[in-house]
């Protein structure tokens, strides 16, 4: 199958429209942020930057960490925009850009997102480093893929919505589990758990502000939620349509975030950019 211009559109350098990467300059090895002012951290943190490009909110820095090739990569906020950067990075790896066609052999591609998320139990605190082992999208973004009932976990959705009473009017809950090779050597010594992600940072993950909640028992109920040895941990606003991706295509991933928010204290920590570059670095030294 050919992909037309209109499905996989390059620009004129040859490079990807979004990304403005090219085929040849991508790594194996990908570390995701949310926030493009992360990728400068990680910059100061390699050995030395081949590549730097910054499209919207895409960053990108490509170099190496103790004679590993890396790249950092940031998404901007929410699942919408994971659609994007792994389509075209998956595109970047296994398509071939001159004749459009898919290439007979697959890359895979190792993915993991650092971020930030706001945890829910109480025995978590900010400054907690938190791998979301399973994620519960509420952003519906998977629904588009019709592989989407190969990859999810349909025992698991359907007990979470019995228990959290998820209402009609939102997009229908899918569970993704992150690469488990991916979860033991990368998060070994963290915290892990069940991650939401949610299509937003206010009434999507329960704050009530001027706007009001559709569901105000939703926290509480998430809070109470228990599947098995699962329970919710934390919210954040990418994974799911990440790892969920990432499995459709062939790629490995995983989530972890520091946690800057605890919704049961009620405590924020916004200075928290050491606690992220002692993250970052765990991240690169395990990747
Ligand atoms: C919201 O403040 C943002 O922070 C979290 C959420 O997922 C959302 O993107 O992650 P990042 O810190 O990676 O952006
Ligand atoms: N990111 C989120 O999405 N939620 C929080 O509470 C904190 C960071």
């Amino acid at each position: 199958m050919i992909f037309p211009d209109s499905e996989l559109p390059i620009n004129s350098d040859g490079s990807a429209f979004h990304l403005h990467l090219k085929p040849e300059q991508i790594t194996d090895r990908i570390i995701l942020v949310g926030d493009p002012g992360r990728v400068d951290m990680i910059s100061g943190m390699l050995d030395s930057v081949r590549l730097s490009m910054f499209s919207r909110e895409f960053k990108t820095i490509i170099g190496t960490y103790k004679g590993k090739d890396v790249m950092a990569l940031s998404t901007g906020i929410g699942s919408d925009n994971i659609d994007i950067v792994v389509n075209e990075l998956d595109a970047l790896a296994n398509i071939d850009y001159s004749t459009r066609t898919e290439k007979s052999e697959h890359r895979t591609l190792t993915l993991v997102r650092v971020g930030t998320c706001g945890a829910i139990q109480e025995d978590l605190p900010v400054g907690t480093y938190l791998v979301s082992e399973k994620s519960v999208g509420m952003d519906g973004v998977l629904n588009y893929y019709p592989s989407v009932g190969e990859v999810s976990e349909a025992d698991f959705e359907q007990e979470f919505c019995r228990q959290t009473g998820v209402l009609d009017r939102w997009a229908r809950p899918y569970v993704v589990s992150s690469d488990s090779e991916l979860v033991e050597r990368i998060g070994k010594d963290m915290h892990k758990g069940v991650t939401i992600t949610a299509v937003g940072f206010y009434a999507p993950q329960g704050r009530c502000l001027r706007g009001g909640l559709a569901h105000p028992d939703f926290n509480e109920r998430l809070r109470a939620f228990r599947y098995g040895r699962y329970r919710i941990t934390n919210y954040e606003m990418e994974s799911s349509a990440l790892e969920g991706m990432a499995r459709m295509l062939g790629h490995k991933a995983m989530t972890v975030c520091l946690v800057v928010a605890n919704r049961y204290s009620k405590s924020m920590f916004t200075d928290y950019h050491g606690s992220m570059e002692g993250l970052v670095r765990t991240v690169l030294d395990r990747i």
